[in-house]
């Protein structure tokens, strides 16, 4: 069994982007499964390209991306990704794109769901004491996009690889006093909760966790 998780590199103002950072905190087998990282740019379709090579090379059983929200309390595993590019205002990615309402892929479905067990990551991570919530939006920028990518790659090419996202928050260390965040060593306990839950779980398990807006 092999679980490929990727975080990505710092954006924006950071110096330092707690999803890889966490991610490289992740022991090399969990729950018998070996480990394999990839830290990807924060560049719209160069991160999902640099994912598809890996996938390609390794053929994980299970890929778990990573990626920062800041101003989220929660470590928040993802329901959906949108088949839309469409950058927040201002920010564009780490080369310079901008794009604007442009699709992810041309005759692609609107959007894919994760193929892993999003509520029995969430409840296993606040069973120990790990803050987190399913999250209904990915947003539209690059962590939307490379999760439809990899989504999209797995229904087509690897369909019995499971894949999802997972956003975290700021990290303490990252000294936003202003903001909600979690220690690092916590955010990495999280994913490691997770990958378990999804190891633990072939489908997920029915338990309310929606959100009236
Ligand atoms: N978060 C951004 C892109 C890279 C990251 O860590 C996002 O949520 O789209």
């Amino acid at each position: 069994m092999k679980v490929l998780v990727t975080g990505f590199q710092p954006f924006g103002k950071e110096t330092s982007n707690p999803s890889y950072e966490a991610v490289r905190l992740l022991p090399d087998h969990i729950g018998g499964a070996e480990i394999i990282r990839a830290e990807l740019p924060v560049v719209f379709r160069k991160a999902a390209g640099c994912a598809a090579a890996v996938i390609r090379q390794e053929q994980p059983n299970l890929v778990l991306l990573v990626g920062q929200a800041g101003g989220r309390s929660c470590i928040t595993p993802e329901r959906v990704a949108i088949n839309i590019e469409d950058c927040p205002g201002g920010f564009p990615d780490n080369d310079g794109n901008a794009p604007v309402d442009e699709h992810i892929v041309q005759e692609g479905p609107a959007a894919y769901f994760a193929t892993v067990p999003i509520k029995a990551m969430v409840q296993k991570m606040m069973e120990a004491g790990v803050p987190a919530q399913v999250s209904n939006t990915a947003g539209t920028y690059v962590c939307n996009d490379l999760m439809y990518h990899v989504l999209h790659l797995l229904a087509t090419e690897f369909p019995h690889t499971r894949g999802g996202f997972i956003h975290v928050p700021y990290a303490c260390e990252q000294n936003h006093p202003n903001q909600p965040s979690l220690p690092l060593n916590l955010i990495a306990k999280g994913l490691e909760l997770s990958i378990e839950a999804c190891l633990e779980h072939q489908q997920d398990i029915k338990k309310f966790g929606g959100n009236t807006h």
